[in-house]
């Protein structure tokens, strides 16, 4: 029997953590509001270096903030097993989105430690500046900047809604590092996640295999008309900015609806100006998020929203203006890592299915620059991005069991 088969994690220390945590930025209903770069983020920051450093880890940060906790292997000149996630949330967030990935992975750290378990590869754990893109969009853009998609003076000048910078913001927290972003190699990178979707639960497997993940479009639409008293304006005068986003929000969803199972469509992002209630808006900015794992069905839904858009605004005399502000195309993990993902839970017991990612996660940047694969576990209804986000502790063990073998697999155990 190879050394460190039996290895399993400490559920309740996995799960103290994570309720430790969940501690920094509440939200207002249970969950987390713990935005990036804000003071909540910056104190979960500091919880996780104190943690990574009494697991033994030496830290390393670079300039996008991101945090490297490394655990040494034996071979010091051998490329790193990365794993982690992301601890920043939504404003009506979950405790686990993100979480899970990253407190998982100090778990597989801390259990290494405890049973004084050596690797050949040295293992780092990652958490991911600004997953999310709620604040500062796009999302995943340390992860984007990391793999070469976005320069760092990009990513600096993204503006939250009060205009303030991410390259300030982040000065200000006092997170940025030295490290030029993307200057490590990886070996391989594992993401564990919860999969934010109902199929596990409902299927009752403990553990998703995910194959791939969806391509996603963020397309900014901006609709001009004028703005006119309600109550004095006759109707055919009016050009009404809000009809037009109206009108928008339709198509985008007929349009995902024509490509049902494999695409999804919403408008999740609106702000209308003026915002009085007797003003006829003069202007709407909302962002379509269009997705699927296809690439010809993310490519037909876009070309389509641009044929019909136009059209359906100068109807009623508004005019529309579109931008691309987040964009990646639908990931296929590495099959080797895949397989390994798969073996790890035939190996411990737990009940496993493959699927495909809806969510986007900082590992479908990364797979583009180094081998990823990604590990999910179920979460209550398929609820996520919602602070009502919820999963078991057997569910996180489970997860987190598996991907600490994936790593023993890939890092080497040492003997
Ligand atoms: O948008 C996403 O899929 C991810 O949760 N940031
Ligand atoms: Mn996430
Ligand atoms: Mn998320």
């Amino acid at each position: 029997m190879k050394h460190g088969q039996n290895l399993r994690i400490d559920p309740d220390r996995l799960w103290d953590s994570l309720e430790e945590m969940a501690k920094i930025g509440p939200g207002i209903a249970g969950g987390n509001n713990r935005q990036t770069l804000t003071d909540a983020d910056a104190e979960g920051r500091a919880l996780f270096r104190t943690w990574c450093e009494a697991a033994g880890c030496e830290m390393g940060l670079d300039r996008m903030g991101t945090m490297f906790a490394t655990r040494p292997g034996t071979d010091p000149d051998a490329l790193p097993v990365y794993i982690g996630s992301h601890l920043d949330t939504q404003p009506t967030g979950g405790k686990y989105d993100g979480v899970l990935g990253v407190l998982g992975g100090l778990e597989v750290l801390r259990t290494l430690q405890a049973m004084e378990v050596k690797t050949r590869r040295p293992v780092v754990l990652v958490n991911w500046t600004n997953e999310e893109g709620a604040r500062f969009a796009p999302a995943m853009l340390a992860s984007g900047v990391f793999a070469g998609r976005h320069s760092l003076d990009w990513a600096y000048d993204r503006v939250d809604a009060e205009g303030k910078r991410f390259g300030d913001e982040l000065a200000r927290i006092g997170w940025i590092g030295e490290e030029e972003v993307g200057a490590r190699k990886m070996h391989a990178m594992f993401e564990l996640h919860i999969e934010q979707g109902p199929i596990l639960e409902a299927e009752g497997k403990d553990i998703g295999v995910v194959t791939h993940g969806q391509g996603l479009r963020w397309i900014e639409c901006t609709v001009t008309g004028k703005e006119s008293h309600t109550g004095t304006t006759p109707m055919p005068m009016r050009r009404d900015a809000g009809r037009g986003m109206a009108r928008i929000i339709e198509l985008a969803h007929e349009i995902a609806m024509k490509h049902q199972p494999n695409a999804v469509g919403a408008v999740g992002h609106v702000e209308i100006s003026p915002k009085s209630r007797n003003i006829i808006p003069g202007k709407a900015v909302f962002t379509i998020d269009f997705r699927s794992h296809l690439m010809e069905v993310l490519s037909a839904m876009e070309a389509e929203f641009h044929a019909r858009a136009p059209g359906l605004c100068e109807e009623i005399g508004v005019s529309l203006e579109t931008r691309i502000v987040g964009q990646f195309d639908p990931p296929a993990f590495d099959e080797t890592l895949v397989g390994r993902v798969r073996a790890a839970a035939e190996h411990l017991g737990y009940s496993h299915r493959d699927i495909v990612s809806g969510a986007g996660h900082d590992a479908c940047w990364i797979n583009e620059v180094t081998p990823t694969a990604m590990i999910f576990c179920p979460c209550v209804d398929g609820l996520s991005h919602n602070e009502a986000e919820e999963i078991s502790k057997n569910w996180a063990a489970a997860g987190t069991d598996v991907l600490l073998h994936a790593v023993l697999e890939t890092a080497e155990v040492a003997e």
